[in-house]
């Protein structure tokens, strides 16, 4: 802004009138302050920004954005915006998992308040002041994970108000998080790519995988519905509808997955987060970031809302009819999976910090009974920095592990629990993931691992093995091993762990190479809080509690004592629709 401008404006009153319009009809809005504006680079666009300015506090900031996805940059924004006019201060911290967003709009507003010439440092009036919040509504989520989302719109759907609350920032929780993708049987899909499939044999998988403690019925729920959740996300604008993927422990390629506007297969949690939260907005639900959540509300037997605290330690009380406990579990939370499971301890967690169990304490003060809780699954492919997911898909689409010897040590495609064994008792405990170009080619997956800086590379297998630091009897045992690996596509037979080979992207034959180090990492909680196929919360008696209801990994029961990559999607959209749907009645 030049100073002219400047000079015009610090003439203007101290109520600034903002117009805007929405559809068709213009609003005028009184701002207090004199108006400085700003604008920088967010995610996808440019974040504009106007900042209402009396002498040295902020009194409000309005902004528009291009491109930014309203459930993850549109949230991440909206929470700055707060945590800004809340504590008058500037030198926050970006919100993890919208970096791009955040900085955007930080320096947007840095732009408008250097124009103001005052600096944010948290002296103006009104810091750290936060009123308390207090609403009623038919039913209250608790949540904003895939499956509260899930369950939120399913209310709205009906018909039927509903207030979404979320611990962090941004919406997604560990959803945000998964990869691959969502498996489902005898979908459209399914048989318009010609993929031999039944609800029977998803049963027989999952329940093999779970070592035969999962809940049969809940089982059987999740199968017989996943069909229909795949033809629900098709009219959410949410559909998995590239090539059909395979994951450790599937009898068929079941796993659906996304592409983006390229055509790439890309990672289903962010897909799923992005079209829900845009469902969300959509429909004009109320979402409340920041708040976490420790009680439930009960009156004579029955859930009748929830309370907690905001993130400036204001109260937070929803009255509802119907509560809906979607919380994740508790993988982000080493404490309780130490206190459970000794044994993990020192693992990295591949879950969001905010999944860490809250409500195993706020639904066990209600009555609430617990299944399979000591169940914790190790995902094979993490990287031990810092946790981030290598996608398990991958391996179905003709990925090798080799260990730091440059041998194959195990079926890739064998289940969580079998792989992140058997890596546990290799050279350092940590094993290197094989891909080369054809299957880059097509993956956002791998081009964002790639981005992301956790790839090495290889024009051929030597160069691959030099970026791996493999010495040279690592180097020919890697060339060995590729070139059996082929041999083996070729001939549909794995003679050394009978990996069923199917029919991969690649037989890995040619280069260019890219690898990538993984091990095990902290995942899944198969255990939870125990729930009937009504998704309905139930007791120490054995009955179900009135007005509770729980979806997604909160529940115990479904997976057993491990889960299926890609179940645990199609759990989150499958009992979070069951969720809504009987909590909206
Ligand atoms: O189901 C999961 O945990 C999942 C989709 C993870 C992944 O490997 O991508």
């Amino acid at each position: 802004m030049g100073s002219l401008t400047k000079r015009i404006l610090s003439c203007l009153a101290c109520v600034a009138l903002v117009f805007f319009c929405i559809g068709g009809s213009m609003y005028v809005v009184e701002h207090e302050g004199h108006q400085y504006d700003g604008a920088a680079q967010g995610f996808a666009g440019e974040i504009k920004v106007s900042v209402f300015v009396e002498g040295n506090s902020i009194t409000d900031i309005t902004y528009q954005t291009e491109g930014e996805t309203p459930s993850i940059g549109g949230s991440a924004i909206k929470a700055l915006r707060t945590k800004i006019l809340k504590t008058q201060n500037v030198n926050i911290d970006t919100i993890s998992g919208a970096t791009y967003s955040s900085n955007g709009f930080l320096s947007a507003v840095e732009m408008a308040l250097g124009e103001a010439g005052i600096v944010a440092d948290g002296s103006g009036a009104g810091a750290g002041t936060a009123e308390d919040y207090e609403a009623t509504t038919d039913v209250v989520v608790v949540g904003g994970g895939g499956a509260g989302m899930t369950a939120a719109i399913t209310v709205a759907e009906n018909g039927k108000s509903v207030i979404l609350l979320e611990k962090s920032d941004i919406l997604g929780g560990n959803t945000s998080r998964a990869s691959s993708g969502m498996n489902a049987a005898e979908t459209h899909y399914e048989k318009e790519q010609g993929i031999e499939d039944s609800v029977e044999l998803f049963i027989e998988d999952t329940i093999k995988s779970g070592k035969e403690i999962n809940d049969p019925e809940l089982v059987r729920t999740l199968a017989e519905n996943t069909s229909e959740a795949i033809d629900w996300l098709d009219k959410e604008n949410a559909p998995l509808s590239g090539p059909l993927g395979t994951m450790g422990g599937l009898s068929a390629k079941r796993t659906h997955r996304p592409v983006d506007a390229e055509g790439n297969v890309t990672s289903v949690g962010n897909f799923l987060v992005s079209a829900l939260g845009v469902r969300l907005d959509e429909l004009g639900i109320e979402v409340q970031t920041g708040a976490t959540i420790n009680k439930i509300l009960m009156e004579d037997g029955k859930a009748v809302g929830v309370s907690g605290v905001g993130a400036y330690g204001e109260n937070i009380t929803v009255h509802a009819n119907s509560v809906i406990i979607a919380t994740g579990g508790f993988g982000g939370n080493m404490d309780r999976i130490v206190a459970l499971r000794p044994d993990l301890a020192g693992y990295i967690s591949t879950n969001v910090a905010t999944a860490d169990g809250d409500a195993i304490d706020f639904l066990g003060e209600v009555g609430a009974d617990f299944v399979d809780m000591e169940q914790i699954q190790l995902h094979p492919t993490v990287i031990s920095t810092d946790g981030a997911l290598v996608g398990e898909a991958l391996r179905g689409d003709g990925a090798i592990l080799v260990n730091r010897e440059g041998v194959r040590f195990t079926n890739e495609t064998g289940t969580r629990d079998a792989v992140s064994a058997a890596e546990v008792s290799q050279t350092g405990g940590n094993v290197w993931l094989i891909a080369n170009q054809e299957m880059y080619e097509g993956s956002a997956v791998i081009k964002k691992l790639d981005k992301s800086g956790y790839l090495v590379t290889g024009a051929d297998l030597d160069e691959l093995a030099k970026a791996m630091e493999f010495d040279t009897n690592a180097t020919a045992a890697l060339k060995e091993t590729v070139s059996t690996w082929s041999t083996y596509v070729a001939s549909g037979t794995d003679a050394d762990f009978s990996r069923d080979i199917g029919t991969p992207l690649t037989d890995l034959s040619s280069g260019p190479y890219y690898a990538v180090n993984v091990g095990p990492g902290i995942h899944h909680c198969m255990g939870g809080v125990k729930i009937n196929t009504d998704a309905q919360v139930i007791s120490t008696d054995g009955t179900p509690i009135p007005g509770l209801y729980a979806c997604g990994e909160v529940t115990g029961g479904i997976h057993g004592a491990n889960r299926l990559g890609g179940n645990a999607v199609a759990d989150i959209v499958v009992f979070g629709r069951i969720a809504g749907e009987n909590a909206s009645k």
